[in-house]
């Protein structure tokens, strides 16, 4: 049947719209070069559901673009922590 077709068609195109992707920044202490910044990057793009990792070691900041039905914030900072640095706290959860 067709319009069993164009149903299934358009529910899948519904899920998939519902993942949607989110762009993050998380601040990251003791990279001191463009090296470290790469070790960092590399880990986060090893998480699934990450799309893209830009690291800046001048700015101490990872900037993180991952879709947040595959991935979390928590599974990021996860990331960057095994790598030797550290993810600072978000600044809302700074008492
Ligand atoms: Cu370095």
């Amino acid at each position: 049947m067709k319009s069993t077709a164009i149903f299934l068609a358009v529910l899948l195109l519904a899920a998939l719209a519902m993942a949607k992707e989110v762009t993050t920044e998380i601040k990251v202490s003791g990279m001191t070069c463009q090296a470290c910044a790469i070790s960092v990057q590399k880990s986060l793009e090893k998480v699934k559901g990450v799309k893209h990792a830009d690291v800046s070691s001048d700015k101490g900041i990872a900037k993180i673009e991952y879709d947040d039905a595959q991935a979390n914030e928590q599974q990021l900072r996860d990331a960057i922590n095994k790598t030797g640095f550290k993810a600072e706290p978000p600044a809302t959860e700074k008492k």
